[in-house]
């Protein structure tokens, strides 16, 4: 990337000049590992702060899940469940929030409420969505998905999974810039788990670099998928040292932002791998 990158979100800065923590927190009944964990006011206030504590330096809020087969949840329902605690955050808490939503709507709301950055799984492909991130002028991180949440991981199919998923990005970074939303505001994920198999996964955590030739901030997710399970044959909750060795494999190849369940372990492992990168760049 060329200069370091000050992310403005809605008037709080995300500095990545080194890697940073996003911590999850899902306000959802089914989401794969934190599913019905957080759905009271206090206990995802709770949990938000504790993240940040542990060193997250943004919030990621989501009102949906999007693991495989998950149901498609109303605007209404995702709304009464977001809200509050984007409100909450914003009110108690420093660091940036993000909302994790497809819908229009909900993004806009989300950010009358405080949330400054959109994580879209969707890479704003939902009629209206680029037009709705466009005038609220905050940053988006658009995510590469083969299908849809339900039906993704039936055949995940690809020719070159690495070349696609750049290409599908670069796409899309072209239709938010013709629709006005500035580059400064964009960033990329190549979605691990959203239409893949494991060997699609492993090729691009292998070759992450060639999406950073895009020249963007580069968000992954790795946080206890089953792309860890099926190397550790381990269920979601016994995932995460596995979890923290993909994160630091990302982060020497590029990737900014961690999307990550476990923020205080990441944190320390981004410490110690950013260090040597810091020494091995000095001389
Ligand atoms: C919402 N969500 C679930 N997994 C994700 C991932 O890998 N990246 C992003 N940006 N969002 C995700």
């Amino acid at each position: 990337m060329g200069a370091v990158p000050i992310v403005e979100c809605a008037g709080k800065l995300l500095d990545l000049s080194r890697p940073r923590v996003m911590g999850i927190l899902n306000i959802t009944p089914d989401s794969f590992s934190d599913g019905g964990d957080f759905l009271s006011f206090d206990s995802a206030m709770e949990q938000a702060q504790r993240m940040v504590e542990e060193g997250a330096a943004i919030i990621d809020v989501g009102g949906e899940s999007t693991r495989p087969g998950a149901p498609a949840v109303s605007e209404t329902e995702e709304l009464d469940r977001v809200l509050p605690i984007i409100e909450g955050i914003s009110h108690n808490l420093s660091v940036p929030i993000s909302i994790d939503t497809s819908k229009p709507n909900v993004m806009r709301a989300a950010v009358a409420a405080g949330a400054g950055l959109i994580n879209d799984v969707l890479a704003l492909q939902t009629p209206g969505a680029v037009e709705a991130v466009a005038d609220l002028n905050v940053p988006v991180c658009l995510m590469h998905m083969q299908g849809e949440p339900r039906t993704m991981q039936k055949n995940p199919c690809y020719g070159d999974v690495v070349s696609e998923v750049k290409s599908f990005l670069a796409r899309r970074v072209d239709c938010c810039i013709l629709a006005g939303i500035p580059r400064d505001h964009l960033l990329v994920d190549p979605g691990f788990g959203f239409g893949k198999t494991l060997d699609h996964n492993l090729a691009l955590l292998r070759d992450l670099q060639e999406i950073t030739e895009l020249d963007l901030p580069l968000l992954v997710g790795l946080s206890r998928k089953s792309m860890i399970g099926a190397l550790l044959d381990e269920p979601v909750n016994n995932r995460m040292f596995g979890s923290l060795a993909a994160a630091v494999l990302a982060v020497e190849r590029g990737a900014r932002i961690i999307r990550t369940h476990d923020v205080k372990p990441t944190v320390d492992a981004l410490a110690v791998s950013t260090a040597l990168f810091r020494l091995n760049n000095k001389s």
